[in-house]
Parts: C-alpha cells; structure tokens; sequence
C-alpha cells in the first residue's frame, strides 16, 4: 500500500512547471493522494489545464488569495467534491518589486500590507475554509514553504523576510488551535531553488552560489528534494509533528 493512498490534497501556488507546489504535487501523486490544484488567476487557467491533465483532477479552481470569496468558494468546492480533505499545500507568496527591492528601511506601508495580506494571512485564511473538509476527513496535515530569510535578516530578501516570520508564527498558533481537530499545520524551510518567485529576488544566483558555497551537503536544489519532505508531513509518518518548520536546505540553516 502506497504511503499517501486514499489521500486528498490540495496544491496552491503551481505557477509552472518550475515551481516547488508542482514538485511536490508529483510526488504527492506518486505516493497514492488524489490532488486536487488551485491556480491564481484566468491568466493561468489554459496553462494550467494543460500541466495538471496527466492528474486528472476532479478539481483545478481559481484562486486568488486576496478575495475572500475566492477563498469560500474554494473551501466549498473541495468539499462538494471530495467530501473530506487530508493534505493542503500552501506554496505562494507575493512582494511588490518596489517594496523586495528597495532599501528596507523604504518598505511602504501599502507594500508591507499587501505582502502579508498574500503570504501569509492567506495561510489562516484558506486553512479556515477548508475546515469542513478537514473535519469530514477527521483530521489533516496543513504545509506551508517558508525560508530562513524569516529568521535572520537575509540581503535581497527584506519584506519577503517579513512576511515568511509572520507566516511561521501564523503556522504554530493554528497548530495549536486546531490541534483539537487533529490537524497539524507544519513549515518547511527550503533552501534557494531557481522558479519563476526567486527570479523575481535581486541576485538569486549570488545568492544560490554564497548558499552552496556553506552548505554541508553540496549540489543546487530542486522542487523534488523538497516534495519528500512534504510526502512525509502528509503521510500518518508524521502524526505526532506539528508546529514544526522543517529545513530542508542541504543544512544550511545549520552552519555560519
Ligand atoms: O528558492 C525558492 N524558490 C524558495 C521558495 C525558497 C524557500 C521558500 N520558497 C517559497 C516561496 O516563498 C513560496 O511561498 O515557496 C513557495 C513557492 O514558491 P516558488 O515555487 O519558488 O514560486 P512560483 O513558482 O513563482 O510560485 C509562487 C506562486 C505565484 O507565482 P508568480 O511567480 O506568478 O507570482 O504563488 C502564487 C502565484 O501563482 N501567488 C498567488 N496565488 C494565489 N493568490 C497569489 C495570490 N494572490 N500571488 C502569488
């Protein structure tokens, strides 16, 4: 029997083939859970029609984290069409250029909102709707992607930094609010991997290369050295592990 078999999961935050939520989605896949996607907006809808149909998903929806009726609807939808839930991947995140790039100290109070608001309010918001689903299924395990820019102040990375500290805080009080319900919410902290969001960071490749240049175990990561991690957190392997952020990093997080 396969590790994840008679599983139900939903992947937010597959923006393409690059990303870490499709990574992940495979492996989810491959270890026997059914996966349902989520996508932000119409812009992706043909794209992401395309990339999921070896998945064949029951359900493949908009959604835009910052509406809240997107958000209800969702958490509607999966539970009109599954009946329960026992996996959901949060893997998104938005900064302003303006605010990722500028001087710290610039940050706007629009920017800093508004990145929150995406990375991280979105995890206690969409772990909320889906709630009904996570109970049908009499418990769950919640995952978020977050980075160690959270935890010290990382160069180029500023308000995103921000953003993914809030985000693993948000990530331990719902662990401890829902632990009631059996749902465990954890983190994984992924080391720099090259996708269409770290574009978007000044110098990624700097800092990729300075990463790799101190990590203990040597080589440039991708979405599937993460999604073992996450086919662990979905797994019952897991069931006494929440409020945890894993770093899955090549141990970076562990040396200076
Ligand atoms: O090195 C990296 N790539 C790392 C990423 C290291 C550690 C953590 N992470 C985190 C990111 O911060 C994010 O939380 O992993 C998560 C996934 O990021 P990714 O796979 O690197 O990036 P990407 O493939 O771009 O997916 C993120 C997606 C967006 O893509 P773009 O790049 O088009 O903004 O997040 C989605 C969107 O599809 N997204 C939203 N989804 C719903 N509503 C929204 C929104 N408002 N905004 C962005």
């Amino acid at each position: 029997m396969k590790l994840l078999e008679g599983k139900t999961a939903l992947v937010t935050g597959v923006a393409n083939d690059y990303s870490i939520a499709w990574g992940i989605a495979q492996a989810l896949r491959e270890h026997g859970a059914e996966v349902a996607f989520t996508y932000q907006n119409e812009r992706l809808k043909e794209k992401m029609s395309d990339l999921v149909k070896p998945f064949n998903p029951k359900l493949l929806t908009e959604l835009d984290v910052t509406k809240d009726a997107d958000i209800a609807r969702v958490g509607q939808e999966v539970f009109a069409v599954y009946g329960k839930l026992d996996i959901f991947v949060h893997s998104l995140a938005f900064v302003p250029k303006e605010d990722l790039h500028g001087d710290f100290y610039k940050a706007s109070r629009a920017g800093f909102a508004m990145a929150n608001d995406i990375s991280s309010y979105s995890l206690i918001a969409v772990t909320n709707a889906l709630l009904p689903a996570f109970e049908a299924a009499g418990g769950g395990s919640v995952m978020y992607l977050t980075y160690i820019g959270g935890e010290y102040a990382i160069s180029t990375y500023g308000l995103a930094g921000v953003t993914k500290a809030a985000l693993e805080i948000s990530g331990k009080y719902l662990a401890q609010s829902l632990g009631d319900k059996k749902i465990r919410v954890n983190g994984i902290s992924a080391g720099p991997i090259k996708t269409l969001a770290a574009r978007g960071i000044k110098n990624f490749s700097g800092l990729q290369q300075k990463a790799q240049d101190f990590m203990p175990l040597k080589g440039e990561m991708t979405p599937a050295d993460v999604a073992g991690t996450a086919v662990f957190l979905g797994s019952d392997l897991s069931k006494s592990i929440t409020g945890e952020i894993i770093h899955v990093d090549n141990g970076f997080h562990c040396v200076r």
